[in-house]
């Protein structure tokens, strides 16, 4: 029988954070075995905000190397860059008329991420989605493991699958959004009524899969809480039940263990305990990622593979989608 396939990605935009970590990457390792599985470090996506080219550079070979020390693994995963795989934008294209213009303005990562350039809005903002369907199609992909920030971006690419179904004949997989309940959605340590973000220019409010020992102790201990003073999982106390999901990931202790054991102990050791858990979570990762960093040989033969391997099956589904909307072949 074949394998479902899994696609999914993450943007060059800057260092990962441990919301990119909970919400998407760490999902994706458990799947390898079970799917055939496209990850993705989509640098197309990226420039949709402005990039230094040098930082894009590094930042994309850094995701790399945080996927692989994050436990992807090439021998079972096809690991690639967006743009060494022209069909996405090729694909993006065709999808981009078929695509209506009120359904585009009203996702709300447009709507946020304009509000923040509105002089100069750039048209790549307004068809970031489009590109987004078209890395799914491409692979006739099933499921798409992502946080719950993009499941309306999920939506428009299941609108847009099928759209294309009905005009011409069945082409593409209608992809389902694969949404981990706990740790969905990482909230700011420093607004826990806003997700923790990279591009967020608090760097308190977020903390990176490569900070410093040091820099996930101060973090945690500057988290914003309340007045409450009891380690107790409600709505009431956004900040500390951020705390409390960062905590129960790291530790695979449940809610309950833990709001148990802080039962009559204040914030102070809970978030002592808490930045010692994500501290040694972490720290294997990163003693991965500073071996792989410095292994660019190997990087580039991860990429180069990975780009030939997804090539080919999106150049199949590509020529499929030319010849359904009558272009002649080549
Ligand atoms: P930015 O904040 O710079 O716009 P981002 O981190 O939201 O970027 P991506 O890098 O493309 O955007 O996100 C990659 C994956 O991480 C997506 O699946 C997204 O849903 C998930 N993700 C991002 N932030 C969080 C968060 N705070 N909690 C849970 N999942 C998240
Ligand atoms: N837009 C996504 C990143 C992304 C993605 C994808 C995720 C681009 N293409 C395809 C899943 C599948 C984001 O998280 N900001």
């Amino acid at each position: 029988m074949e394998k479902k396939v899994v696609f999914s990605g993450v943007q060059p935009s800057g260092g990962l954070t441990i919301g990119n970590y909970i919400g998407a990457i760490k999902n994706w390792i458990s799947l390898q075995d079970e799917y055939d599985c496209y990850y993705s470090i989509v640098d197309l996506h990226a420039i949709t905000v402005p990039q230094v080219p040098k930082d894009l550079r590094k930042n994309t070979l850094e995701v790399l190397a945080i996927y692989l020390a994050c436990g992807l693994d090439s021998e079972k995963s096809t690991i690639f860059i967006q743009s060494h795989v022209p069909a996405h934008a090729e694909l993006t294209w065709v999808l981009n008329t078929i695509s209506y213009m009120g359904q585009l303005s009203r996702m709300t990562q447009f709507k946020e991420k304009s509000k923040k350039s509105e002089e100069n809005l750039n048209a790549g903002l307004f068809t970031y989605p489009v590109l987004m369907a078209a890395d799914i199609l491409l692979y006739q992909t099933e499921l798409v493991p992502v946080g719950e920030d993009q499941k309306q971006h999920l939506e428009l690419a299941r609108d847009l699958a099928e759209r294309f179904n009905n005009k011409y004949s069945p082409t593409f997989q209608v992809p389902e959004p694969l949404i981990k309940k706990e740790g969905a959605r990482i909230m700011s340590l420093q607004n826990p009524e806003s997700k923790m973000s990279k591009s967020d220019e608090n760097e308190n409010g977020y903390i990176l899969i490569l900070d410093k020992p040091e820099a996930i102790r101060r973090k945690i201990k500057r988290a914003v809480t309340d007045s409450i003073g009891e380690v107790k999982y409600n709505d009431e106390q956004l900040g500390i039940k951020n705390l409390i999901n960062i905590y129960s990931v790291f530790s695979g202790d449940t809610i309950e263990e833990i709001v148990n054991r802080y039962e009559g102990i204040g914030y102070g050791k809970f978030k002592e305990d808490l930045a010692e858990v994500v501290v040694e979570g972490l720290r294997p990762i990163q003693e991965r990622y500073n071996e792989l960093i410095n292994d660019k040989d190997y990087l580039e033969k991860v990429y180069r593979e990975g780009a030939e391997k997804a090539s080919y099956i999106a150049n199949k589904t590509l020529r499929r989608v030319y010849r359904k909307v009558g272009f002649i072949q080549r």
